[in-house]
């Protein structure tokens, strides 16, 4: 079994992005570069075979491969990007992770951005969005629900995804903004709260047994670390002012070349 991380370089064209709830500000592209870098090199320390998709210099929101696909242990689901100028990162997304899984693609009218869903255990939580609809959710479940999927919508507000609001830190715990999202939509789960003075810290990704989080969330980062989790951080201030954040860089998954 190997832990893949497939990732796209930053654009030259990155300060072009779509923006929901930010405003535009300068982005220095040498320095997103390099942030993507460590962040790479941080995935390949903590255990994770690193593929890089060909990039794509015209795409400004290519580095944000999180929201082209869905990717279970048997099937990928390559979505379609509620802002209509990411559809054309799918076709290079596919092209990758088609070595690796059978895909299956979302089709008009279905909007969903893989932004808007995490993984516990055998659910998917799937936030409905100004980028995932109504359509989005159904198709989701009925290309996960062979395989023992759950599909469950979640409202939230405030941010551009649902893992903006929340994110999974173990199985059973998840870090959430209870600003934008509802703990009560989680029966079951520990919810550790974001401090309140780092609204965007819900956002952490899990590589094998590791989590990578931003440097930017100190106080978040210390609450987690009473919970007895700890962090290994990296700089994304370039990326943040793009609207994204540590899991949108990445597809983790895991692969066994035998059962494919
Ligand atoms: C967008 O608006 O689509 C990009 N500028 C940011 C996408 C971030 N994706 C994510 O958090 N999954």
């Amino acid at each position: 079994m190997t832990l893949f991380a497939l990732t796209r370089a930053v654009s030259p064209s990155l300060a072009e992005c779509e923006l929901t709830h930010l405003a535009r500000e300068p982005i220095d592209i040498p320095r997103a570069v390099e942030q993507h870098a460590a962040y790479e090199t941080l995935l390949g320390d903590l255990g994770a075979t690193v593929v890089r998709v060909p990039p794509a210099p015209a795409l400004p929101d290519a580095v944000f491969i999180e929201d082209t696909a869905i990717v279970l242990d048997e099937v990928a689901v390559i979505t379609r990007p509620g802002a209509v100028v990411r559809r054309a990162e799918l076709e290079g997304v596919a092209a990758a992770l088609g070595s690796y899984r059978p895909l299956v693609s979302l089709t008009a009218p279905a909007t969903l951005d893989g932004g808007d869903v995490f993984r516990a255990g055998q659910r998917l939580y799937v936030g409905r969005s100004s980028r995932t609809n109504d359509e989005g959710i159904e198709q989701l479940r009925r290309a996960t629900e062979p395989y023992g999927m759950q599909v469950i919508a979640v409202e939230f507000q405030g941010c551009l995804h649902l893992k903006s609001a929340v994110t999974t830190v173990a199985d059973d715990v998840l870090l959430v903004n209870p600003d934008w999202v509802s703990a009560a939509c989680f029966r079951g789960f520990d919810c550790i709260a974001v401090d309140p003075r780092e609204p965007h810290g819900a956002n952490i990704l899990r590589v094998g047994a590791s989590l990578v989080y931003s440097s930017a969330y100190p106080r978040t980062a210390e609450v987690l670390g009473r919970h007895g989790f700890v962090v290994s951080t990296v700089d994304c201030s370039e990326l943040v002012k793009a609207e994204g954040a540590v899991t949108c860089c990445s597809l983790v998954f895991n692969h066994f070349p035998a059962h494919y």
